[in-house]
């Protein structure tokens, strides 16, 4: 560890930095134990949730009032962005503070891939263990765990998120439409009887558990797109699984299971310093709210697991309350993409819409090269050390680790976090400028790059329209050119009145992608 300066803690220090400019500063109000130590950080990943789905982000005809408190308690970003339009590539980027277009094997993972953060990585996770936190993950992970050559569920899994810097476990492997439909603790799946193994399969049908495609009729939820293997608690998955009945989780007990498994942790490390990081399942398909939630939102499933959702983050905040954390914990609630309505079951998220506005004003979605890709809800709270602010500096999540690491005073070991930039200020909520540029990546692998009012998609054969979702990925043969300043819905591509900007947005581009 760095030596403190003149032997104070740490703490004065850094909240002497946060008292420096307007938006960024506050009185400590923590009690002396709280102060000396340093700030507890959990970052919650929600997944799938839009720009528009909040009711503090100009939502009307859904209510979120404990992410509205949060918000306004903390700084509230609007020009925030996750490094991609779908999930692992964007958890990639966070944890390692490396685009994931820079390695080949961060596409959507199925829920037997191996591990594909390199054991080696130097993680976010690994940071904060280099600080001196206990760390530890919850919920959605899809990073893929195990060896490569697929996962063995029925033995210790190694390499698991133990094994990149967290000392604790509890994650569903990849997405909640994925099988296995289990939970892994600490390399091991929950509940599982030996007697019962597990087995994955992503390329064929494995046992006689009844699949969508040839069951259709024992489905609760039918697919409207893919979602036709192994049908667990009547929900058609994609790939199939067989064994671990024991082991399977209940759709409807999902949120209740994770946040009780944070609340938990945040309970058992309350006399250190933790980072905690969680990945809520919603508002993911399959929609599947508790029954106290269902048809709550009146605007179907897809409102009712934003209920959830909200109610989730409620239950964290009252937990920090209530164990008198809340001073000293910065609290970052996010979303890894952007939102998409019909993601490839009939749960009538479209039908039942309401006028309601998941993406915004923006174009685009989850997928997405335009702006409702991976412009994303990013709130930040930290009574100690940030005022509550609107954010409208430029940021993206794949500057939170080099942030966070200025922020401890924990210089990055040689090599870690290559594309990430300090920029606490920001992350701060300071009226700072925020970062020179942004880029964004698309399903296709297809980047943009934001500098000042300008964005630049680069040219891309790959298909305009994703098959499934209908979704405008924002591919096109020909380059192309939107001043956001004046069209932040992307509807005017100025490309050819621009040339010279395409050139050197072209140029910077490849510069950016070159660099190691
Ligand atoms: C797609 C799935 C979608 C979702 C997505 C990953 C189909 C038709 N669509 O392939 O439902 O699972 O992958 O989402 O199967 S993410 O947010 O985890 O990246
Ligand atoms: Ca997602």
């Amino acid at each position: 560890m760095k030596p403190m300066k003149n032997d104070l803690p740490i703490w004065s220090l850094l909240s002497g930095i946060a008292l420096l400019s307007g938006c960024g500063s506050s009185s400590p109000k923590t009690d002396k134990d709280q102060q000396a130590r340093k700030p507890n950080v959990i970052y919650i990943f929600s997944d799938d949730l839009g720009i528009g789905d909040l009711s503090c982000y100009g939502a009307t005809q859904v209510r979120t009032p404990n992410i509205d408190r949060l918000a306004g308690q903390g700084a509230q970003f609007t020009n925030a962005y996750a490094t991609s339009a779908t999930s692992t590539p964007s958890r990639f980027g966070l944890l390692t503070g490396m685009y994931p277009w820079r390695q080949e094997n961060t596409g959507i993972a199925p829920g037997n891939s191996e591990l594909i953060i390199d054991t080696t990585c130097v993680t976010l996770a690994d940071m904060f263990k280099d600080a001196g936190y206990s760390t530890g993950v919850v919920g959605k992970w899809h990073l893929g765990l195990g060896p490569r050559g697929g996962t063995d569920f029925n033995r210790k899994i190694t390499p698991n998120a133990q094994n990149i810097g967290f000392d604790y476990e509890f994650v569903i492997p990849a997405t909640v439409d994925r099988v296995p439909c289990v939970y892994v603790e600490n390399g091991h799946v929950v509940n599982l009887d030996p007697n019962d193994p597990i087995t994955v399969n992503y390329e064929q049908k494995v046992g006689n558990w009844p699949t969508g495609e040839e069951n259709p009729e024992l489905v609760k939820l039918k697919p409207s797109q893919g979602h036709n293997n192994t049908i667990v608690n009547g929900i058609p998955r994609i790939g199939w699984m067989t064994g671990g009945k024991s082991a399977l989780w209940v759709d409807e007990d999902i949120a209740d299971v994770i946040t009780c498994k944070a609340k938990r942790y945040i309970t058992d490390h309350k006399d250190q310093s933790f980072f905690l990081y969680m990945g809520t399942q919603d508002i993911h398909v399959p929609r599947i709210p508790h029954p106290r939630f269902a048809g709550k939102s009146g605007l179907g499933t897809r409102g009712d697991v934003i209920l959830q959702l909200d109610w989730t983050i409620g239950e964290i905040m009252h937990t920090l309350d209530s164990l008198k954390l809340t001073d000293n914990t910065i609290l970052i609630f996010t979303s890894d993409n952007g939102p998409v309505i019909d993601d490839g079951y009939q749960d009538e998220a479209l039908e039942k819409l309401n006028n309601h506005t998941p993406m915004g004003i923006y174009r685009g979605g989850k997928y997405s090269a335009y702006e409702a890709g991976t412009r994303v809800p990013f709130i930040i709270r930290w009574p100690a050390g940030i005022k509550p602010c609107k954010q409208q500096s430029l940021f993206s999540q794949i500057d939170v680790y080099a942030s966070l690491a200025k922020l401890l005073n924990q210089p990055l070991r040689p090599g870690a976090a290559p594309d990430s930039q300090e920029q606490l200020n920001t992350l701060l909520g300071k009226d700072e400028r925020g970062r020179e540029y942004v880029i964004q990546q698309n399903l296709n692998n297809t980047l943009a790059l934001i500098k000042g009012s300008w964005k630049y998609i680069e040219p891309s054969d790959a298909p305009q329209i994703e098959y499934w979702t209908k979704m405008e990925l924002g591919n096109e043969p020909r380059a192309q050119l939107y001043d956001l300043s004046v069209d932040p819905s992307e509807t005017n591509n100025v490309a050819k009145e621009h040339p010279h900007v395409v050139e050197q947005f072209s140029v910077l581009l490849q510069q950016i992608k070159m660099k190691k």
